[in-house]
């Protein structure tokens, strides 16, 4: 953290991201303020509260403005104000158009190898431009010097760097691409392709989690733009700009705050056993994850179907928590990934625990939002950590189970398509589409001697205390601070 406050000092930091870090809701006559769930948040928070900028953010709320606190301008955090956040309300056309149509039926799906085929539609396209153009305004507007450090966050501003770049060209933009980026015949089904690619162009740092992101990144260029393209120094060239392509592998705050571990490993484990109905003995299973898709929930249930089918002693003797948060429901792909989730879950408990024989059912399902203490007390009282994901930029659950293991026990099972399992091959690295394969895993993990769960448990929570969340915003920044003070080299005269 001292780290991030040294290289931020006297330097003006504005954040965009699709999501506001706090959210203002009224109830009557007060305001309530509630911190979404988000890694995003949790990453970017510590450098706002160093720096004093500005956080961009769509207004969430904004098709019901009476329910939230409509203020353009807001000091946060709440209770010991560091910085503003800054809204910016989006019309119900723009919601639509930009962040459920562009975003996640046509980005979102395009960069994950899910299968889900991505839509893109002229009127979205048109939504994405102008919403992008917005939010390029408001960081002009919001803009104190001529060079100010702007971090972009995500997908949903491909275009907002290079719309910034030609406004502030002093800027330094750093943009972190949070999810995979795809191979270049995978990319140019994208109508939009080129305009995505110089927009991000505009960037001075493009991050992605993974090295594999940072060649597909370098691949399209080269497909679709007269550009330089340098693999060795990771640097491409355009229109008179370069853009360092470079990988940061986000990561979560370490140590957890101390709510996140308040309730001992035991009580966690007697409480939710309880709370649950299950026997003090069973062995339990969790899955936290948004219900989305490409975390292949479905392939996660058919392992534990799996894993019964072969090891029938599990019968009753072991249950999985699911717990999901609900998720981009409006769109129809969601909400019949929603019902297919829920009818596998139903036939599973069915064929293992039919109604009217007691005992504890396979898979209990919990479709609502938690909060984070309560994510913490499942991954404190579970045996196993299941992420099944079809393609993950990283995968924070993977990281949160590890951190809140300080008992050094559980065990993590982990797809190889999460940019997550580069970093900790200490877990049991599965295929999420091999039932076989992860019900092995699963059985496996049940069986794990003590020693060996705390081998793996260390070699993962050390690597988690070293490359943290202020690790992952410091590195960024530390780049963005070199190539400023290069740039303010006197040219020689050569
Ligand atoms: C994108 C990329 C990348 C989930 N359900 C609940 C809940 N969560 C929390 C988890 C975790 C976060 O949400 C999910 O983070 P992930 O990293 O797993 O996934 P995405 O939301 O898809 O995030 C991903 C990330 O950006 C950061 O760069 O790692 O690859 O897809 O913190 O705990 N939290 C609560 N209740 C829930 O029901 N409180």
């Amino acid at each position: 953290k001292s780290v991030l406050r040294g290289e931020l000092r006297g330097e003006e930091v504005l954040v965009v991201s699709n999501r506001e870090p706090y959210v203002h809701q009224r109830r009557g006559d007060t305001i309530v303020v509630n911190r979404p769930a988000s890694g995003l948040v949790t990453a970017l928070e510590p450098v706002m509260r160093a720096c004093s900028g500005v956080w961009i953010a769509h207004g969430s709320g904004s098709a019901d403005r009476d329910v939230v606190d409509a203020r353009d301008h807001v000091a946060v955090p709440p209770d010991n104000p560091a910085y503003e956040l800054r809204r910016i309300w989006l019309s119900p056309l723009e919601e639509e158009g930009f962040y459920y149509g562009f975003a996640n039926e046509g980005l979102w799906p395009l960069c994950h190898i899910a299968h889900v085929r991505p839509t893109f539609r002229n009127s979205d396209w048109e939504q994405y431009l102008a919403v992008n153009q917005r939010f390029a305004d408001a960081v002009v507007e919001e803009a104190k010097t001529n060079d100010p450090i702007v971090l972009v966050q995500d997908y949903h501003f491909a275009l907002l760097p290079r719309m910034i770049r030609k406004r502030l060209p002093k800027a330094t933009i750093i943009t972190f691409w949070h999810i995979p980026w795809p191979n270049p015949e995978v990319f140019t089904i994208s109508p939009w392709a080129t305009e995505l690619v110089e927009g991000l162009l505009g960037s001075s740092i493009l991050g992605f989690h993974t090295q594999a992101h940072c060649l597909n990144f370098m691949d399209t260029v080269d497909r679709l733009l007269e550009a330089r393209v340098d693999r060795e120094t990771y640097e491409v060239t355009h229109d008179q700009h370069t853009t360092a392509v470079r990988r940061y592998p986000i990561s979560i705050e370490w140590p957890p705050a101390a709510a996140m571990t308040a309730h001992p490993v035991e009580v966690c484990h007697r409480e939710i056993r309880a709370e649950n109905n299950l026997p003090l003995d069973c062995r339990l299973g969790v899955g936290v994850d948004r219900l989305d898709y490409t975390k292949g929930i479905i392939e996660r249930f058919r392992a534990i179907e799996r894993l019964l089918e072969l090891n029938p002693e599990w019968i009753g003797r072991f249950s999985f928590v699911q717990i999901s948060a609900p998720s981009r429901s409006r769109l129809d792909e969601y909400q019949s990934y929603e019902a297919q989730v829920r009818a596998l879950a139903t036939r599973i408990n069915e064929r293992f625990c039919p109604s009217g024989r007691s005992g504890p059912p396979p898979i209990i399902l919990k479709i609502e939002h938690h909060p984070p203490e309560a994510v913490y007390r499942y991954y404190r009282a579970a045996d196993l950590c299941f992420v099944s994901s079809l393609h993950d930029g990283m995968n924070l659950v993977a990281k949160e189970f590890v951190a809140a293991r300080d008992d050094e026990q559980g065990v993590l099972i982990l797809s190889q398509f999460a940019g997550a399992a580069r970093e900790m091959p200490e877990a049991l690295i599965i295929n999420p589409y091999n039932a076989d394969q992860c019900a092995a895993a699963l059985h496996l993990a049940l069986t794990m001697p003590a020693e060996e769960q705390a081998l793996r448990m260390r070699l993962m929570r050390r690597l988690i205390s070293e490359f943290n969340v202020y690790r992952w915003a410091g590195r960024m920044l530390l780049d963005a601070a070199i190539m400023r003070q290069r740039s303010r080299l006197p040219e020689l005269p050569l």
